[in-house]
């Protein structure tokens, strides 16, 4: 489709061809839109590069969310290439994965803050860089999970950020609503991806969302990328601070 011809996003998240971010980006360019990528670290970068050169994708550099100079090059490349953007798509998160297991009473303060820093923080500092870049009816999008709103085990400390996250999506999209810009985000079921398998027993909760959703089986990032497309493009330029679920309907039953 040509739903999002003439529209140019930044997705910052992927890290290898299983990556949500990359089912949203592929997403976006097959329904006609220009991509921009950022990649964290050499190490990714070898991985990045080749599937932006799949979307015909601009490579917008290094972003390491907890260094706010490498945000704010990407930002500088992106208004020197483009001038202004329409979208933007977060899809970053971080714990510990030792903590990501047992109890969430033995969460340290240390992997707290850092949670909270690159899974939180971090869409609230590239909304306010990317807002003033943002054309009229520009659209940002994070990804969450159901663990914000139930406890699931060992979630634990991401459950607690992603509750964070789901708060300041609807506290950015009052503050940028005014300028016309919406802020959502995407409730995907689990998927097998690098950050997921550093979550304890996550096969597991593979199986029990197969057994007990509604469609009775997972989703997948093509999925994700196809709900996004909705929230990222005009069809949904009257929805802002929403949390949409793309799990089967796992969050109707679980
Ligand atoms: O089941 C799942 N996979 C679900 C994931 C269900 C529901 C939501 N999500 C969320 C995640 O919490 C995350 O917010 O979707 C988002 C994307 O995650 P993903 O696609 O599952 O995971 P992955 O492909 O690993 O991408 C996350 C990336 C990082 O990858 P690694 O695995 O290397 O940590 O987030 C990026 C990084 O590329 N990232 C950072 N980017 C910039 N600065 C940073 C950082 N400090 N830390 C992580």
């Amino acid at each position: 489709s040509g739903l999002m011809k003439g529209k140019r996003g930044l997705v910052m998240g992927v890290a290898n061809n299983r990556s949500i971010a990359w089912g949203i980006a592929k997403a976006c360019a097959d329904a006609g839109a220009e991509i921009a990528l950022t990649y964290q670290g050499d190490a990714l970068k070898k991985r990045v590069e080749p599937l932006a050169n799949e979307l015909g994708a601009l490579l917008a550099g290094h972003c390491d969310v907890t260094d706010p100079a490498t945000i704010d090059a990407v930002f500088s490349e992106l208004e020197a290439k483009w001038g202004k953007i329409d979208f933007l798509v977060h899809a970053i998160a971080f714990s510990d994965k030792d903590e990501l297991t047992g109890r969430y009473v033995d969460t340290s303060r240390e992997n707290f803050a850092r949670t909270m820093d690159i899974s939180v923080f971090s869409l609230t500092s590239v909304a306010k860089r990317a807002e003033p870049l943002m054309n009229e009816g520009g659209s940002m999008l994070t990804l969450t999970y159901y663990g914000a709103e139930k406890v699931m085990p060992h979630y634990n400390v991401m459950g607690v950020a992603k509750a964070a996250l789901e708060a300041s999506v609807r506290y950015l999209a009052v503050d940028l609503g005014s300028n016309g810009i919406r802020v959502n985000a995407l409730s995907a079921g689990p998927i097998k991806t690098l950050a997921a398998s550093g979550i304890g027993d996550f096969r597991y909760i593979l199986k029990w969302n197969e057994y007990n959703s509604p469609l009775k089986r997972t989703v997948t990032i093509d999925e994700v990328g196809d709900s996004a497309l909705y929230l990222l493009s005009d069809l949904s330029r009257g929805v802002t601070g929403e949390v949409h679920h793309v799990d089967s309907g796992y969050h109707t039953v679980g």
